[in-house]
């Protein structure tokens, strides 16, 4: 059986039968000034940017396709499957972020990785091409620059690549795919290559959210140490809000061919995150290194150059790093609080 993707029309109204839903009547908002509203199809809706990429287009009011391998089973190495999708939907615009993400584990899994994130992103971009679908967004990762020399700091489009994990190789492939569907077959292809972001549902494999857990669960448990790593490592964090609206930005005014980082510009030391997560604590913490924790440093500071996508689409972080780690404390609290229940 071919799996269903969940269309979502405006905020409120979800239909489970594509080939016979009306076209998009309602909008998510009436009130802000008029823009370009879109028919998506989001991979990957399943995940942590997914999720709130699904939350700003509908806020937006563009009509949402989601589909998910941990949701609705469609896998896309599956590309029969995928074209069957493309064909009942009919979305103008995909937002392509199914892969394997986890750079750590894909030392253990190079096969898996290269397989979801090259292969699939060429199953997308042909079903794409065969179902007429007008504009796709690739997204890639930072992590294809792989050890930069504080020389080419920031990080610019034109930086050669050479990536390290097996991930970031399959990144470099899959943003070849991509760069090869523009040059040979004249699609309609933009490439983003965002740095760290941060924001509420991220899992524990990033720093941030390690250390926002650990904090939460010292308050619950009235401990007042927390256990660091690495603390130097200077990182150009933005936030999942800003840079879903980054992406949106990118399909509608992005160049076609072209490659953005989506980035702050800004580098922030893993010391300051921890400095501000204990200071909003509820009870007293002070941070302590912990030698299981610390992990080798390879690249002291990564910071990009977004003068490119803020040419090209005007886009500029605006949540504050406060704000995003303020969010990020209270998902952990809350995520504790409801484990604990
Ligand atoms: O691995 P699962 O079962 O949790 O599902 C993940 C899904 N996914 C797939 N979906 C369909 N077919 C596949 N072969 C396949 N492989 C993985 O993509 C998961 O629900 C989603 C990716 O979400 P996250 O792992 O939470 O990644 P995140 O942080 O949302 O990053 C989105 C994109 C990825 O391309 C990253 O490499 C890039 O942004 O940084």
């Amino acid at each position: 059986m071919v799996p269903r993707a969940s269309q979502r029309i405006g905020p409120h109204v979800r239909t489970e039968d594509l080939p016979c839903s009306p076209r998009v009547i309602r909008h998510g908002r009436t009130t802000d000034k008029p823009h370009r509203v879109m028919k998506a199809l989001i991979t990957g809706a399943g995940g942590f940017v997914g999720h709130h990429l699904e939350r700003h287009l509908l806020d937006a009011g563009d009509e949402v396709i989601a589909t998910d391998r941990s949701t609705d089973g469609l896998d896309i190495l599956d590309a029969a499957a995928l074209l069957d999708l493309f064909r009942r939907s009919r979305p103008e615009v995909v937002y392509h972020l199914a892969g394997a993400s986890d750079v750590g584990g894909s030392w253990q899994t190079p096969q898996a990785t290269f397989r979801a994130n090259a292969e699939g992103t060429l199953n997308v971009l042909w079903a794409a091409r065969e179902a007429g679908t007008e504009r796709v967004l690739t997204i890639g990762s930072a992590d294809v620059y792989g050890k930069v020399a504080a020389a080419d700091l920031p990080i610019t489009e034109d930086l050669a690549l050479r990536p390290v994990s097996p991930y970031a190789a399959s990144k470099v492939s899959a943003d070849y795919v991509a760069l090869q569907a523009f040059l040979g077959y004249d699609q309609f292809v933009v490439r983003a290559r965002p740095f760290n972001h941060l924001g509420p549902g991220q899992t524990d494999r990033f720093v941030a959210p390690a250390l926002a857990g650990r904090v939460a669960a010292n308050e619950l448990e009235g401990e007042n140490v927390v256990k660091v790593g690495n603390l130097s490592p200077k990182r150009d964090f933005t936030d999942v809000r800003d840079v879903v609206r980054a992406y949106r930005l990118l399909v509608d005014k992005g160049h076609a061919g072209q490659v953005y980082n989506v980035c702050s510009g800004t580098a922030i030391a893993v010391q300051e995150l921890a400095e501000q997560f204990i200071a909003m604590a509820a009870i007293p913490m002070t941070l302590e290194a912990d030698p299981d924790l610390q992990r080798p440093v390879d690249i002291p500071v990564l910071l990009g150059d977004n003068s490119r996508i803020v040419a090209d689409t005007g886009w500029a972080p605006e949540i504050a790093l406060h704000q995003t780690l303020e969010d990020l404390l209270d998902d952990r609290r809350r995520r504790l609080r409801s484990a604990d229940a």
